[in-house]
């Protein structure tokens, strides 16, 4: 048993994929985490039960989901403890989140502008601003990130100044697991002038985030990486900001009036969900928000710490190893290399023995670059994992040293 006291043979029995895939060890949980049963069944109770359009019907079949969507917003709102329910926006996922705040938000602005992010972030932090840029004549700068996969206050300060209108960084790194400074940053940026959008894609199902304390202006994040359904994300926008902004895409439910030469908008969060919303995700996201609670996330927060002190002790144990973003405040990421083994070949021999992990640039070309690598080795945990599968993981890595010597 781990110190936690959490039973993970139990927790693995509330997520089918380990009954159907029996010899399956799951890395990867950065890109996607697996789904409890819980969550399939809420998503298959809704198509089965109440399925029907929401927001439209005066029927009793479609208020049921309209108050099943519109209570997932009250769920997520009271898990990131946003002061008002309307601050919260569903959307696709992280990528639409930040897509919808640069061409809603960021289309006010002027070629004196500037936005700054950091080398660190995923492309779907980075496209949205260079597209952006591109659009408007703002200008783009990145933090530079430093050899242990961090960020330096220091550079942030020197690399924010009085025209930055936005900086848009992410909270906890899908390649190296650092954790980013983000309530100074946000601190410094407020003083600036400017405003915040946190990445939470991988902070948010790992520890517990309060976007009051944070201050934040924008926090995103992807329901499929924190136990839901892929299909649905939230965008949480300051009410404020969210009423100045004009709408992202325009359609049904969006609107309060159409007319031949102009129209009016819905209220927020509504102006922004144009079209029939991903139901079924959202209410299986609720789901997901149920089962995180019910365990605590300050008790995923301290298993997975767990996993992660004991895989790197065993990694590190490795001959030629070398681990990227060793620091001490990181989430359950470890990013590595082999000497003359490339990745590709490391996850290939992996999987043979059912061990998935991710292999690539995880989408972070930048910090790539930065390392001078074209690819690495990823593990990332969540609360299903266990010692044995590290140990597991361990083996098949020497094996595959045997296989390459
Ligand atoms: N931001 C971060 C920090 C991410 O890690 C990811 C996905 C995204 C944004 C995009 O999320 P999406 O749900 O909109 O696709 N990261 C990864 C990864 O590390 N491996 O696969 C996907």
């Amino acid at each position: 048993m781990n110190k936690i006291s959490l039973d993970i043979e139990k927790i693995r029995k509330d997520f089918p994929i380990f009954q159907n895939n029996p010899k399956l060890i799951f890395l990867d949980n950065s890109s996607t985490t697996q789904k409890p049963q819980k969550v399939i069944d809420a998503v298959s109770y809704y198509y089965e039960n109440y399925n029907s359009n929401i927001h439209r019907g005066i029927y009793a079949l479609a208020e049921k989901a309209t108050e099943a969507y519109e209570l997932v917003r009250n769920k997520v709102s009271n898990f990131i403890d946003s002061k008002e329910r309307n601050a919260i926006v569903f959307t696709r996922g992280t990528t639409e989140s930040i897509n919808l705040v640069a061409n809603s938000w960021g289309n006010t602005l002027k070629p004196d502008d500037e936005i700054l992010i950091s080398e660190m972030e995923h492309h779907s932090n980075i496209i949205p601003w260079q597209l952006l840029s591109k659009r408007t004549g703002a200008k783009l700068s990145f933090i530079p990130i430093k050899n242990d996969g961090t960020i330096d206050l220091a550079d942030f300060n020197s690399h924010i100044t009085n025209k930055t209108r936005l900086v848009s960084i992410i909270h906890q790194s899908n390649v190296f697991g650092t954790i980013n400074p983000i309530k100074k940053i946000i601190e410094i940026a407020h003083k600036k002038g400017a405003l915040v959008l946190v990445d939470g894609a991988q902070s948010i199902p790992h520890q517990k985030v309060s976007v009051s304390d944070l201050d934040c202006d924008f926090f995103v994040f992807s329901g499929h990486k924190m136990l839901g359904p892929t299909g649905v994300g939230v965008l949480y926008g300051k009410p404020e900001l969210l009423e100045s902004m004009e709408p992202f895409m325009g359609g049904g439910e969006m609107i309060r009036e159409v007319n031949k030469d102009m129209s009016t908008w819905n209220d927020i969060p509504w102006k922004f969900e144009a079209g029939t919303p991903n139901v079924a995700q959202v209410i299986g996201l609720g789901a997901a928000i149920d089962y995180i609670e019910k365990l605590t996330i300050e008790k995923i927060s301290a298993y997975e710490n767990e996993l992660l002190i004991y895989a790197q002790s065993k990694l590190k144990e490795i001959r030629g190893i070398t681990i990227f973003g060793d620091v001490e405040n990181k989430g359950a990421i470890i990013s590595f290399n082999i000497k003359n083994i490339h990745p590709h070949d490391i996850a290939h021999i992996l999987d043979a023995d059912g061990i998935a992990i991710r292999a690539g640039h995880h989408c972070a070309q930048l910090a790539m670059k930065h390392l001078n690598v074209s690819a690495t080795n990823r593990v990332s945990f969540y609360i299903y994992n266990s010692f044995s599968e590290i140990d597991s993981l361990i083996t098949s890595l020497n094996k595959a040293i045997n296989l390459f010597k």
